[in-house]
């Protein structure tokens, strides 16, 4: 995952070494420890696998570990075994189910959940995170194009800049999704492989580590597979640690470069004017044209953009409309939702404000 050469790490290295550091994080604490009883570590073992795989049972589960990762079958079972099932976070996963559509009569959703995050108290927390970490910021922002206001953004809606990061263990909460919840039980066998392989390469007990109820990790609540393909080692010490603000920016920007962030470019305008009659949300469509017959008209430029989303925004007495850019759809990747990512922008460009 780390794609810098050698001289830009040493430089790097060198660097943070004057910088000094604070507290330890969870994988720091409890790197190379073990509280798994029997003294467990998530070892090689080279055994000749079983053909047939079927994660959502435990035993396949293992049995594919063991073949496609090396796992040792005893240890894995016995890590297995000492793991609890948590029936409240099968309740609160049901709870989740898809929303139904939305009204077509303003009622203020939008202010109630923007009110969640951009709060006169809230404002002064992201500040401090900005200023405390904006060298890093701005190296996030040189290397993968993003600026420091999404990914303060971003970490500030997921857990307050590292107040909120979860107290479930993460391996009860993804051995129970995995193996106990029929409904999403593949997608979360696969997040327990990529956790308990995270675990394996970066010498943590997996008992050690706790997130989210559905297994998010860490200041920006990476799930495993996002730690697989997503997260970087971005203060160079070697280990690849979500619980290390500086590994979670640079894990974040090199997330939204992936999914397409487009450096220095807009990600939604505000427009003039009601569209009531049509559709909208951040996956919406539309020809500018088609907007323009519509009634809309945006208040700035949308960088000559042909086609964009159209979101609305409940504002409690009407609605306001924007055009969605390419940018603002990358923020979608992270959390499927139209408030969720005008949130995080909204929410960061007010912590820039404020500094
Ligand atoms: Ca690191």
């Amino acid at each position: 995952m780390q794609r810098i050469v050698i001289y830009v790490m040493m430089i790097l290295w060198l660097a943070a070494c004057s910088g000094g550091k604070s507290s330890k994080s969870p994988m720091q604490q409890h790197r190379g420890h073990s509280n798994v009883k029997g003294g467990v570590y998530l070892e090689k073992q080279h055994e000749k696998p079983k053909a047939n795989s079927a994660p959502v049972d435990k035993e396949k589960f293992i049995t594919m570990m063991v073949k496609k990762h090396g796992f040792n079958r005893q240890q894995l079972r016995k890590v297995l075994e000492q793991t609890n099932k948590l029936d409240w976070v099968i309740g609160l996963m049901d709870k989740q189910a898809p929303k139904s559509g939305s009204s077509n009569v303003p009622n203020g959703a939008w202010i109630r959940y923007k009110n969640k995050f951009i709060t006169p108290s809230n404002l002064p927390k992201g500040v401090e995170f900005w200023n405390k970490y904006d060298k890093d910021l701005q190296r996030a922002y040189k290397e993968y194009g993003v600026p420091p206001e999404i990914i303060v953004g971003i970490i500030g809606v997921e857990t307050g800049w590292g107040r909120v990061m979860g107290k479930t263990k993460i391996i009860d909460a993804l051995s129970t999704l995995a193996f106990y919840y029929p409904r999403r039980s593949q997608y979360f066998a696969n997040e327990l492989e990529d956790f308990l392989v995270m675990c394996r390469d970066e010498g943590v007990d997996p008992f050690d580590l706790s997130g989210s109820f559905a297994g998010a990790m860490g200041y920006g609540q990476f799930m495993p597979s996002a730690f697989r393909h997503h997260a970087v080692d971005f203060n160079r010490d070697g280990h690849t640690d979500l619980w290390d603000p500086v590994d979670a920016i640079g894990s974040v920007a090199n997330y939204f470069k992936a999914h397409g962030w487009q450096r220095n470019k807009k990600v939604a305008v505000v427009a003039d004017g009601q569209a009531l009659e049509l559709d909208t949300g951040f996956s919406t469509k539309y020809p500018v044209e088609h907007l323009t017959k519509a009634g809309l008209k945006p208040k700035s430029s949308i960088d000559g953009h042909k086609e964009v989303s159209l979101l609305r925004l409940d504002m409690g007495n009407s609605y306001q409309f924007w055009y969605g850019l390419p940018n603002f759809y990358v923020i979608t990747r992270y959390n499927h939702s139209t408030h969720y990512a005008m949130a995080v922008w909204q929410l960061g460009l007010a912590v820039r404000k404020a500094r």
